[in-house]
């Protein structure tokens, strides 16, 4: 039996294998379907294989390993499921995503070692689409196994112009198959994801794990400004319809709106692009997205309405047309009472406080809990840093983390067979 130590750092140096596969030499970049994701699938794989699993891998490349039930059962043909996903953001941490698929696999050889035979088998699922960076949509792979795949997504194309169908098809998988990625909800006990907090609150509270209460709903919009682009020299300033001068009023508007918003509301203008881009130009076109998010539903859409109006009042003002596409809206997501109970005892055995907190963040468990019961164990985040390489949690309590779990899924066992 690994000591909770012992079980961190183990956890630490398959993340630190993961962290090394990246698109980008110097810094973690691991985009859906790059080549980057494809080589961490197969590591993935390799690690289940030596495992003994039954690996495959699912047509929107989610890489799956199952263990079946250890004892004979009413729940013997059902499942568990623990998953995460492995793909990252651009210049990423290394705990975000990876974490919840390899502490899914330091729980099975745990068990294993431990000679902990369950009721129920468990499959570990390797997520590759949750930031949904490359293509205009998130969770898309966890959305395929909860049966809520949306075959729009596969018109969807990156920044280079490939659609999702034909990356899919690069990375090895046959967009016809999704709909069989699709896992019975009968079939599933519910599903666990063990993820990093991304944020202050645990460090805040001298925490080391919490129990997620409810996963912010979240709204992604790309904006489209037209002005007019001219001479930078000849240009007099009030006869200009500058696009890049529109969107810097307005991201100071959005930003006074999220300030004054209630129930935790955030704004983020992540990506902002100025066309033609020359020096001496006034930008005549600029393309931006917004990601906006709140712990209930309500203060989010009252702020988008404001921000529509807003924006409308702008371009009249200034000259110029924006147009607002969404292209993202999850709602917010309150994870499985009873399994939050569950995890918040098995935490509470190791002498863990276990507080129920909200996740800002976005997870796979957002679309695993359209069809089975989902809950979340959150670690503490260093700092509350994430989505940076400076992201850390450390050995010690990545260990609580696995051994919460191991606790979990073990009470789960002696339920299911009360
Ligand atoms: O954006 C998010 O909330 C998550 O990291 N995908
Ligand atoms: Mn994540
Ligand atoms: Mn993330």
């Amino acid at each position: 039996m690994m000591s909770t130590q012992a079980l961190g750092e183990r956890v630490l140096a398959r993340l630190d294998d993961l962290a090394a596969i990246t698109d980008e030499p110097g810094r973690i970049t691991r985009l859906y379907l790059s080549p980057a994701h494809r080589r961490a699938a197969d590591a993935v794989a390799g690690w289940m294989r030596d495992l003994g699993l039954d690996v495959s891998e699912d047509a929107t490349g989610t890489v799956r390993g199952f263990l079946a039930a250890g004892k004979p059962g009413p729940q013997a043909n059902k499942k568990l499921l623990i998953g995460s996903h492995i793909d990252s953001v651009i210049d990423a941490g290394r705990f975000d995503g990876c974490l919840g698929v390899v502490a899914g696999l330091a729980l099975i050889e745990e068990l294993t070692a431990r000679g902990e035979a369950l009721p129920f088998g468990i499959e570990v699922l390797a997520f590759g689409d949750e930031e949904g960076v490359r293509f205009p949509t998130a969770l898309s792979s966890s959305s395929a196994c909860s049966g809520s795949y949306r075959g729009e997504w596969l018109e969807l194309a990156d920044v280079h112009g490939v659609k999702l169908k034909d990356a899919l098809r690069s990375f090895g998988c046959d967009p016809a198959l999704i709909r069989d990625a699709a896992i019975p909800p009968g079939s599933v006990i519910g599903y666990l994801e063990l993820h990093i907090e991304q944020g202050p609150v645990l460090e805040h509270q001298g925490d080391a794990l919490g129990v997620v209460a409810s996963i912010a709903g979240q709204s992604r919009f790309r904006f489209t400004i037209k002005g007019e682009a001219g001479h930078a020299g000849t240009n007099p300033m009030p006869l200009r319809r500058d696009a890049f001068a529109a969107l810097a009023e307005l991201s100071v508007i959005i930003e006074r709106i999220a300030r004054q918003g209630t129930g935790s509301l955030v704004a983020t203008i992540g990506r902002v692009t100025v066309k033609p881009g020359a020096v001496n130009v006034v930008p005549g076109e600029v393309e931006a997205t917004l990601d906006i998010r709140a712990g209930s539903d309500a203060p989010r859409l009252a702020a988008i309405d404001r921000i529509r109006h807003e924006a409308d009042q702008l371009a009249e003002r200034r000259g110029v047309k924006i147009r607002i596409e969404r292209f993202l809206d999850t709602p917010t997501c309150p994870m499985n009472a009873e399994l939050q109970d569950g995890l918040a005892s098995a935490v509470g055995s190791l002498g863990e406080s276990a507080r129920r907190l909200p996740s800002g963040a976005g997870h796979d468990a957002q679309a695993m809990a359209r069809a089975f019961p989902a809950v979340m164990l959150f670690v503490r985040s260093h700092d509350g840093i994430s989505h940076n390489p400076a992201e850390y949690t450390s050995p010690t309590d990545l260990g609580l983390a696995v051994e919460a779990m191991i606790r979990f899924v073990v009470d789960l066992g002696a339920k299911v067979e009360a």
